[in-house]
This record gives structure tokens, C-alpha cells and sequence, in this order.
């Protein structure tokens, strides 16, 4: 088989594809420059091949639908795998494979596999081209479902290749959709040679190999060597009404807010408040020169969840899939427009759903797939920041972390100081959700959301975020929420969404020093009306119950901590711990 580009003369690149292509052995290697021309043209062919298929132009310009796999829709825990050297460098909390092992077992599933497909060879830059803190990566992959979505979501074509020059600086990702058999389906790291190997499905996470593998798995081992942090952190801007900024991260699970906080429109009465979109799932965060932590955006794309989505609860996502967009898993109306539960309005009589199939109002099943989701340009948000394409990126006032947890945790609570700040996010706990596949609703521990995504040991991961504190003169100040307790009936007590706003005041209000905090044995909270509720309507005792911190709960919840803390046995930091224990004390 043989290949020619005029793209690149980079020998190390060459020589790669070459041999990955000699393993795979496609009918042809197609190099992508991520050019319009490109983009149509790969489109058209998904399109003639049922891979897409074109939406109302009228309601969705640009617009296409796919349908996955039913047994391939939500990313595999399970089966992804950290291959270090050791199993320790992986951690208890990740699966894990020798490298040869996992090299010898998953070469012999990529061999022949692409024989009568294409091998595309996808160039892409995680964060702003010509950024030196930017990160090259090369997707190889049979899938023009996954080239289109990383022409969406990540600076794809020339741009990244010239970036890469000739240099053999770049991350070496190999994608196979193989026969999407779930018995042959895994997600490699190979961290120290820079390396992601994925075979047997082609959804998101698991496939779209700059987003979770390598901004988040990779980039977390790459940050503990070099210095900084890849977080699974949304990153916005509020603008006060005098036209001061200021700039937020915040870590909540898979499916727990990110996007919709990230692109929040703020209520009435915060008139002359905006809030900017930096991110919406993945934060790169460094120190600057000035001592401040700054933040940048490595994606270029929204990767969004569907259901729930609507004009009331996200216009600015309304917005953003408005044309270009690639939905996967969503429900259609007769005339191709798009349609999940918690869409605007009331469910159509009669819908297609996510499988295909005719499905009536009133079915007991779901009309679009739980994670069902929306791929499009960030271009396309009406409130992205102008600050996206600063290689500087943005400076860190706050930082958030929040679970979905139906009892315990408060609306919001502040740390003392930052080794607190990071006990929250090392005990944050949250239930599971349908971005990955297993039972959802579980409460699970999922230190700062990065669970399913931390590249090496956790408890390393930790000692990393607290040796942070040293090189950041001026660090943020850390918080945690909660927008998702319930009262006795299973409601929500916190209306949530753009009244989130409210919140995000107090905290922007504490992180410059300008209100004060009631201290409770756990952390600082609002002081009783600090917490903006004109506007509101809302029962004050809601309120009350959404803030309550109830002792009875925290010793059953510090108690559960303590197996968490010693799965990870003499690496644990002993720091954290201690602040348990502490916590711990002050109720016994
Ligand atoms: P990933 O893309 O999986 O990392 O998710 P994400 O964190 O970006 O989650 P997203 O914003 O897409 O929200 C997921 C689900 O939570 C959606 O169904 C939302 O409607 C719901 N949700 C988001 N914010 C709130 C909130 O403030 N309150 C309540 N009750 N639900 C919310
Ligand atoms: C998540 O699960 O946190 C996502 C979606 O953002 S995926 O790209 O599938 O990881
Ligand atoms: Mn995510």
C-alpha cells in the first residue's frame, strides 16, 4: 500500500503513518489540511454512505444526524486502560495493562483492520495554534464520523502540521472502529510514549482521541512532569456592570453542569451582568509570570449533551447548534428536526428515534438517547469570550467543584485556604451519569471530576495539586457547589441553571474580598442574605434546605471518605487525611 502528501516532509510522521498503515493495511491513506473544500467533500461521502444524515436545511443549515451503534454510546470506563510501566504509576483507581501486553494484544486487532476502508490522517493542535503550550497530536482513523467531529472540536488540518514542522514532537493516536463488538473494544494510553491506541468504538470519548485521551489523560501525566494541570474544568468570564471581568474554573462530572454553567445567561436581576464561554469541558492551567493561575481552552468545539437542552434552560447552546452542527443519538420529527426529552415544548405526536425506529408520545422509552449529544464550532456561541485565542489564556479568580449529590452537600461552601480547597475536590463524590455506560444514579467518588481521566496515580495527582499552592503566589480561591439536592419528594431544591448566577455572585464577591462568610465546622458559607434571591420565586425555606448543612449528614459522609483515602495506601498524601480527621473531630 502505498501513500504520498504533500502536506508535511516530516520523516518521523512519515515514517509512523507508514507503519501503522503496513499493520492496518487500508485501501488508501487520506491526508487531512482541514480545508472547506475537505470538509464538503468528506461530508458528502458520509452522507452517500448513510453515515450522516442531513437535517431539515430550512431548521438546521449544515446540520447532519448520526446514528451510533445501540451497543456504542457512551464512553467505557471499563475498558480504558492507563499503560505505564508499573501498575502503581496507574493507581487503584485506574484499569490497567503492561504496555506490551496491551501493545501485543491490540496489534493483533489492528492488523488488516482498515482492509477495504480508508485511513484518514488527521492533524490537529489541542489549544491556540502557535501557542508553545499547545499540544500537536495526530489522529489516525477509518472513521469520517471522526474526522468531521475533530474538524468541529479541535484545530485540525495545515495549521497543525506546519505547527509540528519537523519535529517529532506530536502525540501518535491510532483509531479503528473494527467491527464495534464490544468483546473487542479498547481504550489504550501509553503515557510515556506519548501514545493512544483505540479499537472497537467510535463515540466520542472513546474515539475522538484530542478531547478525553490525550487533553486529559495524557496532558495530566505531561502536566505532573512539566509543571501545570489538564482538568476536566469548564472556564468562563462574568462581566459586572462596571465592565470588569472576572474568570472562573469549575470541575463537575461527566454530564453535571459544565456546559450549561459555562454558557449561563444571567437572570433579570443581574441586569448588565454577562457571562462569556471560554470552555465548556477542559481547562489547561498554568502559572503565569504575574504568579496568577491562567487557564486555556484546549478545544475548539462544544461535545454537548442533548437532552435538557432548551431556550429557557441554555439559549446560548440553542445558539450554538443553530448550523454546523453534527447531532448523535437525538430523536427526529417527520420533517428531519431534531428532538429530546426536555426540548422546548411539548413531545411530537410521532418522532424517529435515536435507533431508528417510529416512537409515539406516551412510549415508556426514551425518544433520544440519555447522552445523546451536539457537536459544534464554538465559533457559533454568541458569548464566546474574545479571550479564546490567547495563548496566555485567561487568569483564575476561582475555582469550583461540584457533584450531583441529592443530600449533604450545601448550594456552596468555600474553603479555608487551598490544602482544604483541595480535600473538597479529592472527596468530591457525585452520581453517575449516562456519559458513561454501567448503572447511573450511583454516588461515586470522583476527585475533581477527573475520576475516569487522571493519567497516573490519583493519590500523585493529589500531592501535584498541593505542591501547586508553592508555585502560585496568587491562587484562586477554592469552592464547591451543589445544584442538584433534593427535597424529601426527589425535587430539586435549587431552581439551578441561569439562576446559578446567584450563586456565582457570592463567589466572584468572596474571591475579591468584598463579602463576608459564616464560618461552620466544614467551610465558609453565605451569610443568611447574601445569597441574591430578589426576582426569585422561590419558597425562602427551600433555600434554607438547599444551604442547610446537617451534621448527622457530614459525620456519615467524612466517615465514608476514610476507605476512599486508603485505597491509595503510603502514596496518600498524608495532608488530606489529616484535614479529615479534623473535620471529623470537630462533630465527635
Ligand atoms: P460533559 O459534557 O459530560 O462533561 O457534561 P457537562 O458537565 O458539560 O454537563 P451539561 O452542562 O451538559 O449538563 C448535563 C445535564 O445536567 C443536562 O441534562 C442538564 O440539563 C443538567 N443540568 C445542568 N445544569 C443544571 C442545574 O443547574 N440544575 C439542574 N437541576 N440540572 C442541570
Ligand atoms: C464526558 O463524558 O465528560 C464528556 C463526553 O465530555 S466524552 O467526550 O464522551 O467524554
Ligand atoms: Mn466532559
Amino acid at each position: 500500500m502505498r501513500h504520498t502528501t504533500t502536506l508535511t516532509s516530516n520523516k518521523h510522521l512519515l515514517g509512523w503513518v507508514e507503519e501503522m498503515a503496513s499493520m492496518c493495511q487500508p485501501d488508501q491513506v487520506v491526508w487531512c489540511d482541514g480545508s472547506a473544500e475537505e470538509k464538503k467533500s468528506l461530508t458528502d461521502y458520509a452522507v452517500s454512505k448513510g453515515i450522516l444524515i442531513p437535517l431539515n436545511e430550512e431548521k438546521h443549515p449544515g446540520s447532519y444526524l448520526h446514528r451510533s451503534s445501540p451497543n456504542d454510546v457512551a464512553r467505557v470506563e471499563h475498558l480504558t486502560f492507563i499503560c505505564t510501566p508499573t501498575k502503581e504509576e496507574a493507581g487503584p483507581t485506574n484499569n490497567w495493562m503492561a504496555p506490551a501486553d496491551a501493545y501485543a494484544k491490540l496489534k493483533g486487532w489492528f492488523q488488516g483492520s482498515m482492509k477495504g476502508r480508508t485511513m484518514y490522517v488527521v492533524p490537529y493542535c489541542m489549544g491556540p495554534l502557535g501557542s508553545k503550550h499547545s499540544k500537536v497530536g495526530i489522529e489516525l482513523t477509518d472513521s469520517v464520523y471522526v474526522v468531521l467531529n475533530m474538524g468541529i472540536m479541535t484545530r485540525m488540518g495545515k495549521g497543525a502540521l506546519d505547527m509540528l514542522g519537523a519535529t517529532n514532537d506530536f502525540n501518535r493516536g491510532l483509531h479503528c472502529t473494527g467491527e464495534l463488538n464490544p468483546e473487542r473494544r479498547h481504550i489504550c494510553h501509553f503515557p510515556q510514549d506519548n501514545t493512544i491506541w483505540s479499537f472497537g468504538s467510535g463515540y466520542g470519548g472513546n474515539a475522538l482521541l484530542g478531547k478525553k485521551c490525550l487533553a486529559l489523560r495524557i496532558g495530566s501525566f505531561l502536566g505532573k512532569s512539566e509543571g501545570w494541570m489538564a482538568e476536566h474544568m469548564l472556564i468562563l468570564g462574568v462581566e459586572d456592570p462596571d465592565g470588569n471581568t472576572t474568570y472562573v474554573a469549575a470541575a463537575f462530572p461527566s454530564a453535571c453542569g459544565k456546559t450549561n454553567f459555562a454558557m449561563m445567561v444571567p437572570p433579570r436581576r443581574f441586569d448588565g451582568w454577562r457571562v462569556y464561554t471560554v470552555g465548556d469541558d477542559i481547562a489547561w492551567l498554568r502559572v503565569g509570570d504575574d504568579g496568577r493561575l491562567w487557564a486555556v481552552n484546549p478545544e475548539n468545539g462544544y461535545f454537548g449533551v442533548a437532552p435538557g437542552t432548551n431556550w429557557k434552560s441554555n439559549p446560548n447552546a440553542m445558539k450554538c447548534i443553530s448550523r454546523d452542527t453534527i447531532f448523535t443519538n437525538v430523536a427526529v420529527t417527520k420533517d428531519l428536526q431534531v428532538w429530546w426529552e426536555g426540548l422546548d415544548g411539548e413531545a411530537p405526536e410521532e418522532l424517529t428515534d435515536w435507533q431508528g425506529r417510529p416512537w409515539k408520545k406516551g412510549s415508556a422509552e426514551k425518544a433520544a438517547h440519555p447522552n445523546s449529544r451536539f457537536t459544534a464550532p464554538a465559533t457559533n456561541n454568541p458569548m464566546l469570550s474574545p479571550r479564546v485565542n490567547d495563548a496566555r489564556g485567561v487568569p483564575i479568580s476561582a475555582v469550583i467543584f461540584g457533584g450531583r449529590r441529592s443530600n449533604t452537600i450545601p448550594l456552596v461552601m468555600q474553603s479555608w485556604n487551598w490544602a482544604h480547597g483541595v480535600y473538597l475536590g479529592a472527596t468530591l463524590a457525585s452520581e453517575t451519569t449516562a456519559a458513561a455506560t454501567g448503572a447511573q444514579g450511583v454516588v461515586r467518588r470522583d476527585p475533581m471530576a477527573m475520576l475516569p481521566f487522571c493519567g497516573y496515580n490519583m493519590a500523585d495527582y493529589w500531592s501535584h495539586w498541593l505542591k501547586m499552592q508553592k508555585h502560585v503566589p496568587y491562587p484562586p480561591k477554592l469552592f464547591m457547589v451543589n445544584w442538584f439536592r433534593k427535597d424529601k419528594d426527589g425535587k430539586f431544591l435549587w431552581p439551578g441553571y441561569g439562576e446559578n448566577m446567584r450563586v456565582l455572585k457570592w463567589i466572584v464577591d468572596r474571591a475579591h474580598g468584598k463579602v463576608g462568610a459564616q464560618e461552620t465546622l466544614f467551610g465558609w458559607v453565605p451569610k443568611q442574605g447574601h445569597i441574591d434571591l430578589s426576582g426569585l420565586s422561590i419558597d425562602p425555606t427551600r433555600v434554607d434546605e438547599a444551604t442547610a448543612i446537617v451534621e448527622a449528614e457530614w459525620k456519615t459522609e467524612l466517615e465514608a471518605q476514610k476507605a476512599h483515602f486508603e485505597q491509595f495506601g503510603e502514596r496518600m498524601p498524608k495532608t488530606l487525611e489529616l484535614i479529615r480527621q479534623t473535620l471529623l473531630s470537630r462533630i465527635n
